[in-house]
Parts: structure tokens; C-alpha cells; sequence
């Protein structure tokens, strides 16, 4: 944690973000946010109660917004539009005039009035419901945050809910004008035919306006059928470049079944294996392949593997082809490789070379220049292929040393501790190498 020595209260002010990032992640899962207990922080300075309530308080109310993982999982079921529209045509012709008027006239402007009232219910409350019962962006975890934005599309979830909003309140307003015009209807054949247009303009309405609805179906669909992630099982993370091997290793590590293509980025997204080892359970992630360029430059799959990186404790397995055979030269893997050993170095780390089948040299050894690691890979790498079984034991075996090194890392550290943020392990002094 850093310190401003010059100004007292600004070391209260740095261990309080620090300490209250990482309850949140923590927790996060449960869903129980511990802030208070980390809000002591360890500064040798005390700020004054005010100020230190005030800080305590904003903090605690920013962990306090964020959701759980796994909020793609309880979200609502959306109805197909066209069968909110049968169901609320259908609900709605049913209601009857209120019981005791006489005057035909007065009872058929009750009846239409009151059916295109109930129409207008029956459409606009599903709707309401579903904007409401969908967590906004912000209150989700960041790892979701950045599932949904590298799956969906920067702003489009937030679009489509907003959509969904404004067809409701379209809806509520047209119905509520064609109820008054019904309810103000001379005749019984005037309130019948008032009646029957605004059944026809609300129809027309919902059937011109419900791809909004579908629209929000198929995102709670896409975001319902997202691997689920528990951030308190030890997981160790495949990286490296498109095409390498990084999913037919998951297929012979866990139960996790990714397509293998001979083409890059056949992996699409993030997905999840299991591994048992002396009735523990383990994750393994497969992630999409990253190219050596600047983030900027960076598609949205290989965002989504940065943010896995970022937001999920994972031990991670870089895997490297020297064969040749993956499109990405080995220059571009090896520096690809220094940027993610830098910015990720901190996790515990095996790394392993694929396709050792076609390799002319399959020696590990010592070595840690670029030229060497064109022939052997980083020093202390295991040599595999998927093809001749050639070290799949002995991954096998230091897979499950590293996972349960990873457990034993997550069962040292404090609950509020544990987080993939890369300061953590800093924090505590844990360094896999
Ligand atoms: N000869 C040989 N080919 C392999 C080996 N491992 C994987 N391959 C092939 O390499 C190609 C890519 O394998 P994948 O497992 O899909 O690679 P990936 O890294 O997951 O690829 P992306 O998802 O596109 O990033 C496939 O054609 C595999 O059959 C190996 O040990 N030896
Ligand atoms: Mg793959």
C-alpha cells in the first residue's frame, strides 16, 4: 500500500481504498460486504471522526452497489413479445363493465374504458418489471461489467433496457388517451368502435415496438448461458496467442470441452472447465487468444481475456507454440509474454510449450534470451503435445501442484483478501516465483 507521508489524513484516505477494494472482491460472491471491519485500516495517523465517517460512508455505498457474481443467473425471464400481446389481448377482453349501470351507453364506455386500461396494464407491467428487475451496469461486478461489454457491445445493454423503458412509457401513454377518449364516448356503438380502435393501435404499437422486448430476451439469453465463476475456487487460467493448443490442453486438463480449430480465436469466449483432486474442486478457464499489440488495438476477445485476468483470482498457464503452426511468430509470443509476465506476474505461473511433436528440439532448458526461447520457450517450460501424449502426465502433475498451491494461497489470505487485483499478493507478500 502506498503512503503520502506529507499530508496526514491522505494515508487514511489510500488504505481506505486500497483495504475496501479488496473486501469487496473478496466477498463478493456471498454477497456479504465486510467494509466497516477494513475501514480501521493501519495508518498511524487518525483522522478526525467526521472526515473518516464521511470517507467510511461514500466507500461503503459505492461496495454496497456492486452485485454479486453470478447476477446473469437470476435474471428475469423475458417473455416473447407477440406472446405479451396474446396474453394481454386475451386478459383484457375479458374485463366487464362495473356491475349496476343500466344506461347501454354509459355501460359500454365503462367496459372499453376499463378493458383498454386493463390492456395497457397487461402490456406496460411486464415491461416495467423487466427494466426494473435487470441490475443496471454499474451494480454488477467488474468481471460482468466487461462480459457485457465485450459480448454485447460497448452501451448495448444499457440501450436495449433503455428502449425497453421508453416502448412502456409509450404504451402507457397511448393507452391511457385511448381509455379517456373511450370513457367520453356519446353511444354505445361510439364507445364500441373507440373500443375496437384502440385495441387495433395498441396491437399495432406492440407489434411495431416488441423487437425491443426480443431484443432483451436474446441478451438475458446470451448473458444467462455465460460460464458460471465462483471466485472462491482456486482456477488456473489458459493464456496465450490464438491458435496455440490453449483449448485442447483445457479438453485434456479438465471437463471443460472447448472447440479446437486449426484457425485463430476459435475460442469465443470465456469458458469453463472442472478439475477434482482429492474431492477439491477446481476451475479452469479457457480464454480467447491475445495478439502482441497495444491495448488499444486490442478486438473484443482478447478484452474479455484481460478482464478474466484483471477481475478473476486465477493461477494462470501460458501456453506457447514455437512450431510455427499457430500464425503468430514466435518473436510476437515471446513479447507478448514479457507484457503479460509483467503485468501479471504476480500470480503463481507454469508455463507450457505445445505441439512438442513438431519440434526438432524438445529439450527444456535454461534459458531466457529471445533466441533461446525460440528453441526452448521461458526457462523451467514443459514440453507437451496433444498428439504423441509427450509430458501430459507431467502437466497433469504440476497442474494439480499449482491449483493446490493456489488453494492453499486462498485459504492464507484473509476472506476480504482474496481477489485476482494484482496489488493483493503485493499486499500479503505471496509471489509465485
Ligand atoms: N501437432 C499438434 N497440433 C496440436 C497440438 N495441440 C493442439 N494442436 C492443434 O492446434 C490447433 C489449435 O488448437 P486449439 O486448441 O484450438 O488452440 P487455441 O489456442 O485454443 O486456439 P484459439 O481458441 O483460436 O485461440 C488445432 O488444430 C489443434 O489440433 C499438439 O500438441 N500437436
Ligand atoms: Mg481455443
Amino acid at each position: 500500500m502506498q503512503a503520502l507521508p506529507t499530508h496526514p489524513g491522505s494515508t487514511f484516505l489510500m488504505n481506505v481504498s486500497n483495504t475496501v477494494r479488496l473486501a469487496f472482491c473478496g466477498k463478493a460472491r456471498k454477497g456479504i460486504y465486510v467494509a466497516g471491519a477494513e475501514l480501521s485500516g493501519n495508518s498511524s495517523v487518525i483522522p478526525t471522526k467526521e472526515k473518516s465517517h464521511r470517507v467510511a460512508d461514500e466507500k461503503i455505498e459505492k461496495i454496497l452497489k456492486y452485485q454479486n457474481v453470478g447476477a446473469f443467473q437470476s435474471l428475469p425471464m423475458v417473455m416473447p413479445s407477440k406472446d405479451i400481446l396474446c396474453s394481454a389481448m386475451r386478459k383484457a377482453k375479458m374485463v366487464g363493465p362495473t356491475k349496476g349501470i343500466i344506461n347501454l351507453a354509459k355501460r359500454e364506455r365503462n367496459r372499453g374504458a376499463k378493458q383498454l386500461d386493463a390492456l395497457m396494464k397487461e402490456l406496460a407491467v411486464p415491461l416495467r418489471n423487466y427494466v426494473e428487475r435487470f441490475p443496471s451496469n454499474q451494480n454488477l461486478h467488474p468481471y460482468e461489467q466487461s462480459l457485457i461489454e465485450f459480448t454485447l457491445g460497448k452501451g448495448k445493454y444499457e440501450e436495449v433496457l433503455q428502449a425497453v423503458d421508453l416502448f412502456r412509457r409509450r404504451i402507457t401513454s397511448i393507452g391511457k388517451q385511448q381509455a379517456s377518449v373511450c370513457a367520453k364516448s356519446i353511444s354505445k356503438r361510439e364507445a364500441e368502435q373507440r373500443l375496437s380502435e384502440g385495441f387495433s393501435k395498441m396491437e399495432e404499437l406492440f407489434q411495431n415496438n416488441g423487437r425491443a422486448v426480443d431484443n432483451l430476451l436474446n441478451i438475458a439469453k446470451t448473458l444467462r448461458a455465460m460460464p458460471v465463476v465462483d471466485l472462491e475456487t482456486p482456477t488456473l487460467c489458459l493464456v496465450g496467442a490464438p491458435n496455440v493448443g490453449k483449448s485442447s490442453l483445457v479438453r485434456i486438463l479438465s471437463t471443460g470441452k472447448p472447440e479446437v480449430c486449426n484457425y485463430p480465436f476459435t475460442t469465443r469466449g470465456i469458458l469453463m472447465g472442472h478439475i477434482t483432486i482429492n474431492y477439491e474442486r477446481f476451475q479452469v478457464t479457457d480464454t480467447p487468444g491475445l495478439l502482441r499489440r497495444s491495448d488499444g488495438e486490442r478486438n473484443n476477445l482478447e478484452k474479455l481475456t484481460l478482464a478474466a485476468l484483471s477481475h478473476l483470482p486465477s493461477a494462470v498457464l501460458f501456453v506457447h507454440d514455437l512450431s510455427g503452426d499457430c500464425g503468430t511468430s514466435v518473436s510476437d509470443q515471446f513479447l507478448l509474454y514479457n507484457e503479460m509476465r509483467e503485468r501479471f506476474g504476480n500470480r503463481l505461473w507454469m508455463d507450457v510449450v505445445s505441439k512438442a511433436d513438431l519440434l526438432s528440439n524438445s529439450s527444456s532448458a535454461s534459458y531466457t534470451t529471445e533466441n533461446n526461447y525460440k528453441l526452448v520457450g521461458p526457462e523451467g517450460s514443459l514440453h507437451v503435445s496433444i498428439k504423441t501424449n509427450q509430458g501430459i502426465n507431467e502437466l497433469k502433475q504440476k497442474v494439480h501442484e499449482v491449483l493446490l498451491c493456489e488453494l492453499s494461497k486462498t485459504k492464507s489470505m484473509p476472506p476480504n483478501y482474496r481477489d485476482g487485483g494484482d496489488d493483493i499478493s503485493e499486499a500479503i507478500g505471496l509471489h509465485s516465483r
